[in-house]
């Protein structure tokens, strides 16, 4: 990408080489476990190999089931480094935010705001978060629910995730095991289910482990359909936003104005977002915050870039770290906000035609009256 700096890409190529590392390693694991253990066992790292242990014993799972499905497995080595690095975490806001604030993605976002109102509406009546989020949060998901934004199979990437990305595995372990429960419960084809780099699925980009905890089946049909239920999306991502600490009618962040001692500010940035503190104690350490802010408020404080060359200073409110809880991303927070902002404003008006430009008038001569073709439609 352009706006890479040489740093990242030596960072990358490091992750690059210790990858093939790991894969090599990986493989040599599929090979010894294909000569010595099961023939029937196409796949298997000595990490599977206890996770199907786990999944037949502990949940239940048949290995008849089991086996066809992980001997279909396909190692996609080359996700891994976009998981790590994902563009959230890239770039400064004023860039993270040019790859979604362009003309087609708004124009899609106010249509399908629009479109979809109503139902939009029912979900913020029932969790108290707005419409223009619910809606923001899928802009920035799928570009507002666009078809086919998904290219993996989820059941490769969830087992490559497991086998090759070390630093997350135990999580990993954990969305396999979900996802299958996930397949059982609502009687889906796990080879047939599409997913991002990282495994999130469906419109709003759950990871199977959230929809089985958050997603509703709002249109009550007896499926919680991500994929295709309008009803069901929206009352799912408002129902995760609730759950992980939603206020109705509260802020999400503010800039404020600091004058306080720089250690001291410095200090209060260093946690980061969920490094929170009353309202009260900010002002001690030289942190204006408005009066209209209680006391008693949760707040914590980043730095961001709005634009180049310029730090702001925000304090962020529970409702920030919510929108945080389904990316880990202050860009990712800053970008839905405003997102919704512009959906809630709507399309701007276009601008007003430029005037007529005046023309010398020629007096007309002998004009005939316009013959009305018989076979034209009524003007
Ligand atoms: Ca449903």
């Amino acid at each position: 990408m352009q706006l890479e700096s040489v740093g990242l890409l030596r960072k990358r190529n490091f992750l690059t080489v210790t990858l093939i590392c790991a894969l090599s390693v990986f493989s040599s694991a599929l090979l010894l476990a294909q000569t010595n253990d099961s023939p029937v066992m196409k796949f298997v790292s000595p990490e599977h190999k206890s996770l199907i242990k786990e999944l037949i014993q502990t949940h239940g799972f048949d290995e008849k089931y089991l086996m066809p499905l992980f001997n279909e497995v396909v190692i996609l080595p080359e996700v891994i480094p976009k998981a790590e690095r994902p563009p959230e975490k890239q770039f400064h806001y004023y860039e993270y935010r040019d790859l979604f604030l362009k003309e087609g993605f708004l124009d899609r976002g106010y249509a399908y705001f629009e479109q979809n109102l109503p139902l939009l509406q029912k979900a913020e009546e029932k969790y108290g978060v707005p419409k223009q989020i619910i809606a923001a949060i899928l802009g920035v998901e799928t570009r507002f629910g666009t078809p086919g934004i998904e290219k993996y199979r989820a059941w490769d990437i969830l087992n490559t995730s497991y086998a090759l990305h070390t630093r997350r595995r135990d999580f990993y372990k954990g969305e396999i095991i979900a996802f299958l429960k996930l397949c059982r419960e609502e009687g889906l084809d796990p080879l047939s289910i599409k997913s991002s780099y990282a495994g999130a699925m469906g419109v709003p980009q759950f990871m199977p482990s959230s929809i089985l905890t958050y997603a509703v089946d709002a249109d009550l049909d007896g499926k919680r359909n991500l994929w295709s239920s309008n009803e069901d999306i929206y009352f799912s991502v408002a129902n995760y936003l609730m759950r992980n600490g939603w206020k109705k009618d509260g802020p999400i962040y503010i800039p404020v104005k600091v004058s306080g001692n720089p250690a001291d500010i410095q200090k209060a940035v260093e946690g980061g977002i969920y490094k929170t503190v009353p309202a009260s104690d900010a002002a001690k350490t030289g942190i204006e915050m408005p009066e209209w802010v209680s006391q008693t408020e949760i707040v914590s404080f980043v730095y961001y870039k709005p634009e180049s060359g310029k730090d702001l200073f925000i304090a962020l409110f529970d409702n920030f770290r919510a929108i945080t809880r389904y990316n880990i991303s202050v860009n990712y927070a800053l970008v839905v906000t405003e997102v919704s902002e512009l959906l809630s404003k709507g399309k701007p008006a276009p601008l007003p035609p430029a005037p007529p430009q005046v023309e010398e008038t020629v007096p007309e001569i002998n004009k005939e009256p316009a013959i009305q073709d018989p076979a034209a439609p009524p003007s």
